[in-house]
């Protein structure tokens, strides 16, 4: 039996200037929309050792400096890092990971590439491809946000009908 989940779709971001927050309470918006239930946090108000006890985690973070991660993610991602993580820490913990940047640089969306890396690492099962927003593109991180967003949801419903 699944055990009790602590949260059903819980939405962390880690945001440098703005976008990722406004991409993180926009994926919330649409959630609630459809009638699922959600919780948006930043990252750094979240306690990383409670992951493991998640049902769906959407990740939204954006790279910032040279490939780096927001300062409010630094923590969070300290603790990812341990290796005396296991290979099953996160199993059974579904997610997905939207990233925030701008392919003129060298180091493109590399945060959101490390943490989807990570995560499958930990055990954790992917429920899309992870998106990747970019300055560059005409319409702005939207551009892929949107496209991304329908294929979550398609595949959460497949997943899960009780999610929207
Ligand atoms: N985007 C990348 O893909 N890689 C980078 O290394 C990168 N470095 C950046 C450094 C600075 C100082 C700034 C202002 C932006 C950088 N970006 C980079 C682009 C941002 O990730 C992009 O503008 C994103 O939308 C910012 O999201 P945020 O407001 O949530 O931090």
């Amino acid at each position: 039996m699944r055990e009790e989940k602590r949260n059903k779709l819980l939405i962390l971001y880690a945001s440098q200037t703005g976008n990722a927050l406004d991409a993180a309470e926009r994926i919330g918006r649409e959630s609630e929309r459809r009638g699922c239930p959600v919780v948006v946090r930043p990252v750094d108000d979240y306690d990383a050792r409670c992951l493991p006890e998640e049902d769906t985690v959407i990740f939204v973070v954006s790279t910032t400096g040279q490939g780096d991660t927001p300062d409010s993610m630094k923590v969070f991602w300290r603790f990812l890092l341990q290796k005396s993580l296991s290979k099953q820490w996160l199993e059974g913990v579904r997610y997905a990971v939207f990233g925030l940047g701008d392919s003129g640089y060298q180091k493109f969306n590399f945060v959101a590439k490390k943490l989807d890396n990570r995560l499958l690492d930990l055990g954790a099962t992917a429920v899309v491809e992870r998106g990747l927003g970019d300055d560059q593109h005409p319409s702005g991180y939207e551009g892929a946000l949107d496209p991304w967003m329908r294929s979550l949801w398609r595949r959460l419903h497949q997943i899960d009908p009780s999610f929207f």
